[in-house]
Order: structure tokens, then C-alpha cells, then sequence
């Protein structure tokens, strides 16, 4: 029997999910010499709160302070294959103000009338010159981070000279494995690329749980860029990567360290407002409907995200 992947033109011959590259490479700099100058306003994000990727550019958004000097509009979380996200009224979702387009995809076909890949979430929207930036969320995220210090926490550094060649190393294993690993799992059209996919997530979940063991977060007593690129992933776990993406060797529930680290990042500095599980189950359950035929939104799971962690006592 042949099965219809979730994306076709995105796998390879034994049934693994290659993921398409990201066709928006602009940079945003401090002093304008790529191009784009950092100044507030001028930038906005179209997110969805479903999406892991998005999420990590909402996060950044929020710690660097940046609300103010890059505006934000979020997608409605049901995405169809034939018109991608849309812009519409709902609970956590609005019409684009910006520009009135009804689908993201506009936004891709103005910067580029040739466009012919998938349209993702993240997009950095530049008002000036009417056109898509990036889509790239590490790109994004790093921009954010680095670049806009003139108009939010210049205190804030998340990702610091001395960790670098750390982090990077760290991104990359856990952006493989983790990260995308869920989705391959999930967009596996063999058993085999499956089940590989499925136990290299938990063998990298073994391998942070260990190391959360004794520091309060991946780097020592601060939450850095890779614990928020990890955060992302790990929210959405027992939500829909347990069911939904069938990685159900454990959920983050069951990992003591993973699950204090998963709830004390969620209470960390509002960052609990930018999780909306509405979104992420919807989303997820709605979308994929070589995954889930029916539609139908599971009821679970319980996620006592709010409660004490206890992990203050690590460094
Ligand atoms: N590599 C992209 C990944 C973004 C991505 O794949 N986003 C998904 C949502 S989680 C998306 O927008 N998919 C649209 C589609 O599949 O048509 C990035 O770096 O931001």
C-alpha cells in the first residue's frame, strides 16, 4: 500500500521528511550596512502560535522587550494545503491591519511573484520596502537578539560570545533530533524512518534530562537562546508530538528534570502568554489530515504548567 505523504516534493525515497529551505535570507542590522536598518516600527512578524518556529521568534520578541518596536500579527490556526495560513477574526487570531492580505501567501508573492515553495510562519515584514525580510526563524531570532539593542533590553543577552561555539553545537544536534526529529517522526511514510526518527527524539530527551540534572538550565543559572529554542518543543510535547506525531516512549511528564525545567522556562518572565494550546491542538489535529483523518480534537491532556517547580535551587 502506498501512503500520501504530508508533503510530497519534501520526501526522500525511503519515506523520511526533508524539510524545504527557508527562500528569505535578509538581515536586519543595527547600522543599516545589509540593507535593512534596525528602527522601530518599521518591522513586523506574522506568526502562528502553533508553530514551534514561530514560537521561538514570540519568545525573543517578548524577553528583548521589542513589543513596542516590531508589531505582530497572528494567523488563524487552521491551515488548509490549498491556500496555506490565512489572516481571520477568532479567539487569538486577527485580520491583517497591516497590509489587508486575507492569506500569508500574498505577503510571499509580493516579494516574489515567482515564489514556488510552501508559505511558512515566521515572516519579517518589512513596511518600508513592502517585502518579505526572512523567513528563516533562526535568522529571525538572531536578529532579535542582536540587533534591535537600541529598542528594547540591551541587557539581555541571549546568546553571549562565551557560550557561542556551545550553543551553536547544542542548536544543531537538538534542531536535528528534537526539533525536526518530532516532525520526521511524524512525516515518516515508513516504519523504519519512523521508528529511527521516533528514538532519536528520545535519546536526545535522555541525554537534556541528564544534563538538567544539576543546572537549573542548559548553560548554568540563565535561560539562553537554545533553552528557548528547546522550550518551544518541549510545550508541545505531551500536547500533540506524544499523540499526534506517535513519539510516545515517555512524555515530558514522566522525565523529573525535563518537567521542572519545562514548567519553571513556561513561568518565566510572560512568557506563559505566549503558549496558547488552543492553537497548538487545533492546528496540529486539524491540519495534517493524512494523520488524522477525523479531525477530532483530543480532550487531554491535564498539563499543570503553573505549578511549583522547585528548580531555584539549582545553579
Ligand atoms: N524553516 C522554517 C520553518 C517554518 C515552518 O515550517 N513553519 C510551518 C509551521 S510549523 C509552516 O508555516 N508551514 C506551512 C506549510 O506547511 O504550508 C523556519 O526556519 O522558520
Amino acid at each position: 500500500m502506498t501512503v500520501k505523504p504530508q508533503f510530497p516534493a519534501e520526501q526522500s525515497e525511503d519515506g523520511d521528511f526533508v524539510r524545504q529551505e527557508d527562500a528569505f535570507a535578509g538581515w536586519v542590522s543595527a547600522d543599516g550596512g545589509t540593507g535593512f536598518r534596525a528602527e522601530a516600527g518599521r518591522y513586523h512578524l506574522y506568526v502562528s502560535l502553533a508553530c514551534p518556529w514561530a514560537h521561538r521568534t514570540i519568545v525573543v520578541r517578548r524577553l528583548k522587550r521589542l513589543e513596542d518596536a516590531i508589531g505582530l500579527t497572528v494567523v488563524d490556526p487552521i491551515r488548509t494545503d490549498e491556500e496555506g495560513w490565512a489572516f481571520r477574526e477568532g479567539p487569538g487570531s486577527s485580520s491583517d491591519p497591516l497590509n489587508g492580505f486575507k492569506l500569508l501567501s500574498e505577503a510571499y508573492y509580493v516579494s516574489d511573484p515567482h515564489y514556488r515553495g510552501r508559505f511558512t510562519v515566521p515572516v519579517l515584514w518589512d513596511k518600508q520596502t513592502k517585502r518579505i525580510v526572512s523567513n528563516n526563524d533562526d535568522d529571525i531570532m538572531r536578529m532579535l537578539e542582536t540587533e534591535f539593542d537600541a529598542f528594547g533590553d540591551a541587557s539581555l543577552d541571549l546568546y553571549p560570545r562565551q557560550h557561542r561555539a556551545e550553543i551553536d553545537e547544542l542548536n544543531a544536534w537538538i534542531y536535528e533530533t528534537l526539533n525536526n526529529g518530532v516532525y520526521r517522526a511524524g512525516f515518516a511514510s515508513s516504519q523504519q524512518v519512523y521508528e529511527s526518527a521516533a528514538r532519536s527524539v528520545f535519546a536526545t530527551l535522555d541525554r537534556l534530562e541528564a544534563r538538567l540534572r544539576d543546572r537549573r538550565y542548559l548553560f548554568g543559572g540563565t535561560p539562553l537562546e537554545t533553552d528557548w529554542r528547546t522550550f518551544v518543543t518541549l510545550v508541545r510535547f505531551d500536547a500533540v508530538y506524544y499523540g499526534h506525531f506517535k513519539c510516545n516512549l515517555r512524555r515530558i511528564l514522566d522525565y523529573p528534570n525535563l518537567w521542572g525545567y519545562l514548567r519553571d522556562l513556561y513561568q518565566y518572565d510572560g512568557i506563559a502568554a505566549t503558549v496558547n494550546f488552543d492553537h497548538i491542538k487545533r492546528h496540529y489535529y486539524y491540519t495534517h489530515d493524512d494523520i488524522n483523518p477525523t479531525r477530532i480534537v483530543p480532550i487531554g491532556p491535564i498539563l499543570e504548567l503553573d505549578t511549583p517547580h522547585g528548580r531555584e535551587r539549582l545553579k
